[in-house]
């Protein structure tokens, strides 16, 4: 039905009237949306099946990645993309009288996700399926995904979000493959034939309905599946009908909200329970499958490898272990021999805060079975430990799973699988020399890096096509299915035509981009001013203070004088705050404040602009990263685990300012200094300056008068707020020292970016810079961390 443009109106029209019933004048974009949709799963669907029969019938490994967050965004244009029909589509439709652009908006983003994490989930899955990888997700089919966020006179408001609201057209929801899972209740142990068996009796029985939705990878068959769990009352009743509806309501809650990424209100019941439930869902329904294929359960680990998403799915070691253990009826040496060569685990964050633990007296009763499994792993470690280091108690309590009251999700993730990764070289070499330390001497052999990557296709053939028209008609289009090719680029870096060309899409994206910020923001932005943009989740380490502080203090220069040398700059920000972050709200407050005071001064003759763009997500990313020009990455060094969104600025040709953090690092080895705006402290300074004190801020605050300046704004009411609205502010920089070197840094980063505003001069070298960014960001291709995982952790090879 997609094969010629006519054909494909012919089908399209006829589907149209047939569901609708009405005629084509009186169809709206919505019913086009799910038109097409419907018929792109139908056209997907044999390869489906293909694909399924595939892995059935090969005895190939295959991979499970398990992830309590799954950040899609919108599916459509995608899957047209990699189905290799989306100008069929786009042409089919112009003829009918109908925008496709419109059509795409219809969608609703999936925003199962809170940043980083969820989105390099579904990166991930896309270059699975490309590379016709076995390798599938497993996650919850959230009710509601992350708020949307509202700014109302400059605050954050969150609403929930509804994605769900029109059917979801992707996802086919299959009941007969539905499992149920088991929370509280209590263990009776008996023996039968002298071996010790387990009931769990009493228990609240929870059913898990799968909801699947197809993985279509880039100009190939196959099509993987990503699994998302639905929380459902089973069909046992209650006691009467009071419990009914308080059971029925407790039961949906568990797939209801995915739980911002808020570090101040971990410990909550429910978060256990998604984690359990996403967990014992994926593992029965693995468990399953492998054993409809093969006969032993004892070779389970040659044939599936399971990996866990940060901690939040740990729960996999030990529920796996009571499926082999009580269900399978292994005993416990074989069935950890199994359960720790088929897991692997991601570290993707050193922040203590969000190192999970759950306290002892909230997981038992809640999971009796599983706790009683951890006890025996944390006893036979301890055993283990004690052998290495006799009498060493102070070691042993540290490193314990359960200690202290807690059970601590990361030591679990690090005894109970084969392979623990860090997400950027940096990274990696901060958990096994610092946080991980420990482990680190005991398990050498586990530790791994495996760099963080990002889907070229989304992030630059789907975003940015002209660029990625430009760059095909430049060295072929080979680039596309080896990103690494992007490299035959540094060719043309004195290539007057090309420049061109690329100052020219660089302009035309950035006329969409200030067209969207009129709509949105009724504020008129100079498209050839440099846009200067710092797009991520607000949080303090992420330090976007120090980019509004500096802009502060760039307008009390223009105060100051207006005809300073300047380059006109927009600086736009995009960034959700966990609604219980009060901090981080403030930020965004401060932000607005000084957008609208500074957007309305006509003294500074247009030369600085700022901009908060609203919720912030996929499908408005996908506008900014090819109308940048300069991205902002300047978390305190050693803060952020890797960071993604710098790569996806890299592959658009925007330049980096940034701290030596995260993959900033290796984006700077690749590039050079002359194509990298690096500033501040490093890594191993900022380490050293936390153990050995040794900063004061407010020497910074006392010396430096463009710093007094500013951070005196923050009381003095300039910036036409209550007065103490932003004491948070100011007390965290001068009352709480500073945690996150705001002020330490800011002279190097003002410095930094006077240099931008000279480099920005010289059109040529600039195009330069950005030439070489783009040439070198392939390495950055996902489809290259992918193959890494699939070489090095999980050993799986293509489909055969
Ligand atoms: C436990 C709870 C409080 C919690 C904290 C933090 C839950 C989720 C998070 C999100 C963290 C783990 C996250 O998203 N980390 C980001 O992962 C990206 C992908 O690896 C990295 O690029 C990014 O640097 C890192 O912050």
């Amino acid at each position: 039905m997609f094969s010629n443009k006519e054909r494909f109106k012919r089908y399209f029209l006829q589907r149209l009237e047939m569901t609708y019933g009405k005629t084509f004048e009186d169809t709206t974009s919505s019913d086009h949306f799910q038109t097409l949709g419907h018929m792109i799963r139908e056209y997907v669907s044999s390869n489906w099946i293909q694909t399924n029969e595939q892995s059935r019938k090969s005895s190939g490994k295959e991979v499970y990645y398990l992830s309590i967050e799954f950040l899609l965004g919108r599916l459509l244009h995608n899957n047209l993309i990699n189905l290799g029909i989306d100008q069929v589509v786009i042409d089919g439709l112009a003829d009918l009288g109908i925008d496709f652009f419109e059509v795409e908006e219809i969608e609703h983003d999936a925003g199962l996700g809170n940043g980083g994490l969820g989105r390099l989930a579904a990166c991930f899955l896309d270059s699975l399926a490309t590379l016709n990888l076995p390798g599938h997700g497993c996650g919850i089919r959230y009710k509601h995904g992350l708020f949307e966020q509202r700014i109302v006179d400059g605050y954050q408001i969150e609403l929930p979000e509804q994605w769900l609201k029109q059917g979801q057209v992707w996802e086919v929801r299959k009941e007969d493959l539905a499992v149920d899972i088991y929370f509280w209740g209590n263990i009776d142990m008996y023996k039968k034939d002298g071996k010790l068996q387990f009931r769990h009796l009493n228990a609240e029985t929870v059913t898990a309905v799968p909801h699947d939705v197809p993985v279509i990878g880039y100009h190939t068959t196959t099509v993987n599946t990503l699994r998302l769990w639905n929380a459902e009352p089973s069909s046992l009743i209650a006691k009467d009908v009071k419990d009914i509806m308080r059971y029925k309501r407790e039961t949906e809650s568990i797939s209801g909200f995915l739980y911002p990424d808020d570090s101040n209100d971990e410990g909550k019941i429910l978060r256990l329970k998604q984690q359990y439930f996403l967990v014992s869902a994926s593992l029965q329904s693995i468990v399953r499958n492998y054993k409809q294929q093969h006969k032993n359960i004892s070779e389970m680990h040659h044939y599936i490898s399971i990996h866990v998403n940060d901690t939040h799915p740990v729960l996999a070691i030990p529920e796996l272990m009571r499926i082999l253990m009580d269900n399978e009826g292994l005993g416990w040496d074989e069935a950890w021999n199994i359960t720790t060569k088929t897991i692997s685990y991601t570290n993707h964050t050193t922040l203590s805060e969000a190192l999970e633990q759950w306290p002892i007296y909230i997981f038992q009763p809640l999971l009796p079975r599983i706790y009683m499994i951890i006890d025996e792993i944390n006893e036979r470690f301890c055993k283990n430990l004690w052998d290495k280091y006799p009498g060493d108690f102070s070691k042993i309590e540290k490193m314990a799973i359960i200690a202290g009251g807690m059970i601590k999700m990361a030591h679990l993730a690090l005894v109970g699988s084969h392979s623990v990764n860090g997400v950027a070289e940096i990274h990696t070499e901060i958990l096994k020399k610092r946080e991980m330390a420990n482990f680190y001497a005991f398990y050498p052999e586990k530790f791994n890096n495996k760099t963080n990557g990002i889907t070229h296709r989304r992030w630059l053939i789907k975003s940015n096509p002209k660029l990625a028209n430009l760059i095909s008609q430049t060295i072929g289009d080979k680039w596309m299915d080896e990103p690494s090719d992007l490299r035959e680029l540094l060719a043309y870096q004195e290539d007057v035509n090309f420049k061109e060309n690329l100052a020219a899409i660089k302009q035309s994206n950035k006329e969409i981009l200030a067209k969207i910020i009129k709509d949105k923001n009724g504020i008129l932005v100079d498209p050839s001013s440099i846009f200067d943009v710092q797009v991520k989740r607000l949080h303090a380490y992420k330090r976007q203070l120090l980019n509004i502080l500096h802009i502060m203090s760039l307008y009390n220069k223009l105060r100051e004088d207006p005809s300073i040398d300047m380059e006109p700059r927009t600086f736009i920000f995009g960034a959700k705050a966990s609604p219980g972050y009060y901090y981080a709200k403030k930020i965004i407050k401060l932000i607005n404040s000084v957008a609208q005071k500074v957007n309305n001064d006509k003294r500074i003759q247009n030369k600085l602009k700022v901009v908060f763009l609203e919720n912030y997500r996929v499908s408005l990313a996908e506008h900014i990263f090819p109308a940048a020009d300069i991205s902002e990455q300047i978390s305190t060094a050693s803060k952020e685990a890797s960071g993604t969104g710098n790569m996806k600025f890299m592959m658009n040709g925007a330049l980096t300012v940034g701290t030596l953090d995260g993959a900033n690092i290796e984006m700077h080895d690749l590039v050079g200094d002359d194509n990298i705006f690096i500033f501040g402290m490093n890594p191993n300074q900022v380490l050293e300056l936390y153990q050995n004190g040794g900063y004061s801020s407010r020497e910074y605050y006392y010396h430096d008068d463009r710093i007094h300046e500013v951070v005196n704004q923050l009381k003095d009411g300039f910036y036409d707020h209550p007065s103490n609205e932003f004491d948070p502010i100011f007390d965290s920089l001068l009352i709480e020292n500073d945690q996150f070197f705001v002020l330490k840094d800011f002279h190097s980063y003002a410095k930094v970016h006077e240099e931008v505003n000279q480099a920005f001069k010289n059109k040529q070298n600039w195009l330069q810079k950005s030439i070489v960014n783009i040439a070198m960001s392939g390495h950055f291709s996902s489809d290259r961390t992918i193959k890494q995982y699939a070489d090095e952790i999980w050993n799986i090879k293509p489909y055969s």
